[in-house]
C-alpha cells in the first residue's frame, strides 16, 4: 500500500538521519492521522511519530504548536527537577528546518514529528482496576504539574471546546439544517438530548458564580491518550496535547470515566454490553484523588460524578451532531459510525443516571479516605 505521507519531505524537513525501514499506522485517534516511522543508523533503531494535523479541526497550527511546545518544555523541566526521565514522561517534538514545529507538504498538509516512546502500550477498553487506578493518578499528576503554568499564554485551540451549552446550540443547528438528510432516523436520540438540556448549563453556572476554578487542563483525557509502561503498568506519559487549554478539572475527570469505565468500547454495536462499571469508576476516582485531592475545591469533588455523566452526554451529542452534518468532523470507518458511537454514549448516560447515588457514595468515600 502506498504510504499516505511523503518520506523525503518528512526526512528533510525534520532532519531525520538514518536508513528508513518501514512504518506502522496508529488508528486509535479520531482526529489526526498518525504513523510511526522506523529508521536505523549504525545498527541502532530509532522511531518517530509523524502526524498530519487535522487543520479542519485545528485552524491555527502555529498557535497549536506554540501551546504544545510551551507545555512540553515546561513539563520537561519539572520532570528533570524531580529526577524523572523527560524523554519518556513527556513528548519531545522536533523543530522543522524552518524553525517552526510543523512543516507544510506539497499538498498543503501540515505535519509534525516527535519521538516515539517505546516499551509502552495504550488501551481502548480496560478491565484492570489497577491500570485504571494508575490512569487516574497520571491525569491527576498531569493537572497538578500544570497548576503553575501561565494559562494566559495558552491559545484556545478550539473555542468553547467543553462549553456544553454551546455544543447543544450546535446540535440544534444541525437538527434544523439536516444537511445529511438523516434527521428522521434519529428522532429518539434528538429527544434524548432535548430532555437533558438543563444539564448543559450546570457547570457554566458554577463558573459564572466563581464556585469552580479555571485550571490548565488536558480536555481530551480518554484512555488511549496515556502511554502505559509495559513493565510497570504505570501511566508514564500523557499524549495528544492539542486541547491543553484553560478548562475545568471536571472535564478531564468526566471524560476519562466516559471512555475508560465503559464496559464496552466507544463504538460497540451491541448496546447490551455497554454500562458503567462501578469498580472501574471507584478505581479511577481513587487514583485521581490520590494525586489531585489537595489541590481540588470541595465543589469540584462534589461534581465529579455529575461530570462523568455530562462529558458522556456532551460527547454523544457531538457524535450525533456530526452524524446529522454528514460526518465532517470525526474520522469514521462506515456510514453509521457516528450514530453507533452516539448510541453507546447515550446508553452509558442512562446507566449513569441509574447509578448516580452509587457514584456519589464512592466519590465521597474516596475523598475522605
Ligand atoms: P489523535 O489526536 O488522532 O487522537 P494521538 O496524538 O492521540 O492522535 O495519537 C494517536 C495514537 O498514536 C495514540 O492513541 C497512541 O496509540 C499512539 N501514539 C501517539 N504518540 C505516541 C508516542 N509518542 N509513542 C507511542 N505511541 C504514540
Ligand atoms: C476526539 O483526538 P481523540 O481521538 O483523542 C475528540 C475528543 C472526543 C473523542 C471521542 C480534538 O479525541 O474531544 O471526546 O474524540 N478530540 C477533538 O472519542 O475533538
Ligand atoms: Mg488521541
Amino acid at each position: 500500500m502506498t504510504p499516505q505521507f511523503d518520506l523525503t519531505f518528512l526526512q528533510t524537513n525534520f532532519s531525520i538521519s538514518g536508513t528508513y525501514l518501514d512504518y506502522t499506522v496508529k488508528n486509535d485517534g479520531h482526529i489526526n492521522a498518525t504513523f510511526v516511522l522506523h529508521f536505523e543508523k549504525d545498527g541502532v533503531k530509532s522511531d518517530y511519530i509523524v502526524q498530519r494535523i487535522n487543520t479542519n479541526v485545528f485552524k491555527s497550527p502555529d498557535a497549536l504548536m506554540q501551546n504544545i511546545v510551551g507545555v512540553t518544555s515546561f513539563l520537561r523541566e519539572k520532570i528533570s527537577a524531580r529526577g524523572g526521565n523527560p524523554n519518556r514522561e513527556t513528548l519531545c517534538f522536533l523543530p522543522a528546518v524552518s524553525g517552526k514545529y510543523y512543516a507544510v507538504d506539497a499538498d498543503g498538509a501540515c505535519w509534525r514529528c516527535y519521538r516515539y516512546i517505546d516499551d509502552v502500550y495504550t488501551c481502548n477498553t480496560i478491565d484492570s482496576e489497577e491500570v485504571f487506578y494508575n490512569a487516574g493518578m497520571s491525569f491527576g499528576s498531569f493537572q497538578k504539574s500544570l497548576a503553575d503554568y501561565p494559562a494566559e499564554t495558552l491559545a484556545e485551540t478550539i473555542p468553547n471546546f467543553h462549553n456544553t451549552y454551546s455544543r447543544f446550540l450546535d446540535f440544534e443547528t444541525a437538527v434544523q439544517e439536516n444537511r445529511a438528510g438523516r434527521r428522521e432516523t434519529v428522532e429518539a436520540e434528538i429527544q434524548f438530548v432535548r430532555d437533558r438540556e438543563a444539564d448543559t448549563h450546570v457547570l457554566l453556572d458554577l463558573i459564572e458564580k466563581a464556585e469552580l476554578p479555571l485550571r490548565v487542563t488536558h480536555n481530551d483525557t480518554k484512555l488511549n491518550n496515556i502511554l502505559f509502561d509495559n513493565q510497570t503498568n504505570q501511566g508514564i506519559c500523557i499524549i495528544d496535547l492539542d486541547t491543553v487549554m484553560p478548562g475545568l478539572s471536571l472535564y478531564d475527570f468526566g471524560d476519562s470515566i466516559r471512555f475508560g469505565a465503559n464496559t464496552a468500547s466507544e463504538d460497540e454495536k451491541d448496546l447490551s454490553k455497554v454500562s458503567l462499571s462501578l469498580p472501574l469508576y471507584k478505581a479511577y476516582t481513587e487514583g485521581y484523588l490520590s494525586s489531585a485531592k489537595e489541590s481540588l475545591w470541595a465543589r469540584e469533588i462534589e461534581y465529579l460524578p455529575f461530570s462523568a455523566k455530562l462529558m458522556t452526554f456532551e460527547c454523544g451529542m457531538r457524535f450525533l451532531t456530526d452524524y446529522l452534518n454528514g460526518d465532517t468532523y470525526f474520522k469514521t470507518e462506515y456510514p453509521e459510525h457516528n450514530l453507533v458511537r452516539c448510541r453507546t454514549q447515550f446508553t452509558l448516560v442512562a446507566d449513569m443516571e441509574k447509578k448516580m447515588a452509587d457514584m456519589q457514595k464512592i466519590t465521597a468515600e474516596a475523598a475522605t479516605a
